[in-house]
């Protein structure tokens, strides 16, 4: 191989390793900004994220020259394919993730881009796990060259100003992309319940609740504190909250809800050990929160001084201020405070 060779392969190298750090960026700080409002601050990991997944464009002419050089793609082998599909999938969440960003909430044959987004995202995994085991890029010492970190630092700069344009279209543009909040998401149905859409997780649905026979239970420790049916917790339901619901799906809502604060259903002392509370559906689906977010948490029965539709999660649903929407356990079941940690759970429910 000529000296000419070398350069360019040092070259793919480094667009390959920039590609893929910048995919497990997106990657990483996509879920990061699912957390959003719980455990991330702010803005910050959405920025990071939409500049990390713009990023990508930018390396595309780059990554093209390796393709077109590549003995896979010109022998056309299922390698190459597999490669293809990759590219496809990063593209496809890529552009549908701009559309989410500039379009607003809303849906194109069935599917909102979000979903699309995430959905191609995920994807993508498998085929990029392929990808670098047939492909591994060893590092070299002169990667660490100064050239690379002004390369770096260049990619960096393209990245804002990719993302301060697109930023710059919505504005200039008047879309709904200038409204978005921090978490990048739309306001759909604030102060009109019956506008904001009926969202479950992933698996879960709306079930059929035979409120003659509903109750709520409390527990503490192991030992049942409450019980009530729904007109006994009506009869409790003074405490009013504003609050916003913002849905992982892309929207927001925010909305006057009132209910019962869950401190008043609590015991005054509870055991020294308590560490956290569980929020328990009649479906099933269930979160655990810390005990030091019991003051902000309100079973609420009514939004916007009528009360809850089934798919808002009537009898009760769980308002948890502050939280993305997956935190909102609706048609609740039962509230468990125990002694495990708040953590003990998967960082995003299952069902
Ligand atoms: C292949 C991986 C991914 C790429 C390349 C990517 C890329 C992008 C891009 C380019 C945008 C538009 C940014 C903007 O114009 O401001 C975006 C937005 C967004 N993405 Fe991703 N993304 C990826 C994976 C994910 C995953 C896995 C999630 C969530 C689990 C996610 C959540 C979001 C959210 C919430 C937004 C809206 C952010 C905002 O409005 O500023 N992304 N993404
Ligand atoms: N039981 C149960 N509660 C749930 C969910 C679910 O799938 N099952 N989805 C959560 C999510 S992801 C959101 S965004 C809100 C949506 O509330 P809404 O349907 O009233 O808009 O409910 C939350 N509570
Ligand atoms: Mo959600």
């Amino acid at each position: 191989m000529g000296r000419e060779g070398r350069v360019r392969r040092r070259a793919g190298r480094r667009t390959n390793v920039a590609l893929l750090v910048l995919l497990v960026l997106a990657f990483a700080t996509g879920w990061a900004a699912f957390g959003t409002g719980t455990t991330t601050p702010g803005w910050i990991v959405t920025v990071l994220h939409g500049a990390a997944g713009l990023a990508l464009v930018l390396l595309v002419p780059w990554k093209s020259l390796i393709v077109r050089r590549s003995r896979a793609f010109r022998s056309a082998s299922w390698r190459a394919a597999a490669g293809l599909v990759l590219g496809v999938l990063v593209a496809v969440s890529l552009l549908a993730g701009v559309v989410h960003v500039l379009g607003g909430f809303r849906t194109y044959a069935g599917l909102t881009p979000m979903q699309v987004h995430v959905g191609a995202a995920v994807l993508a995994v498998p085929f990029a796990v392929l990808h670098v085991l047939r492909h591994p890029q060893r590092p070299r010492r002169t990667d660490l060259s100064r050239r690379t970190l002004l390369r770096a630092l260049w990619l960096g700069g393209g990245a804002a100003a990719a993302y301060v344009a697109v930023e710059g279209v919505a504005r200039g543009l008047s879309l709904p992309g200038q409204d978005r909040r921090v978490t990048g998401s739309h306001e759909v149905g604030s102060d009109r319940p019956e506008a904001m859409p009926v969202t479950q997780w992933a698996l879960d649905a709306v079930p059929r609740v035979d409120v003659a026979i509903w109750r709520l239970r409390v527990e503490v420790a192991g030992r049942q504190m409450a019980e009530l049916d729904r007109d006994a917790l009506l009869a409790m339901a003074t405490d009013e909250m504003e609050a916003v619901l913002d849905c992982t799906g892309g929207w927001y809502a925010d909305q006057r809800w009132r209910g019962v604060r869950l401190d008043r259903l609590l015991p005054a002392s509870l055991p020294p050990d308590a560490r956290s509370v569980v929020v328990v559906s009649v479906t099933g689906y269930a979160r655990r929160l810390p005990l030091r977010d019991v003051p902000f948490l309100l079973i609420a029965t009514h939004v916007a001084d009528r009360p809850l539709s089934i798919g808002h999660g009537a009898p009760a649903r769980l308002v948890a201020p502050g939280r993305r929407g997956f935190w909102w356990v609706k048609w609740l079941d039962r509230v468990v405070v125990d002694t495990r940690p708040w953590w003990w759970q998967p960082p995003f429910p299952l069902q």
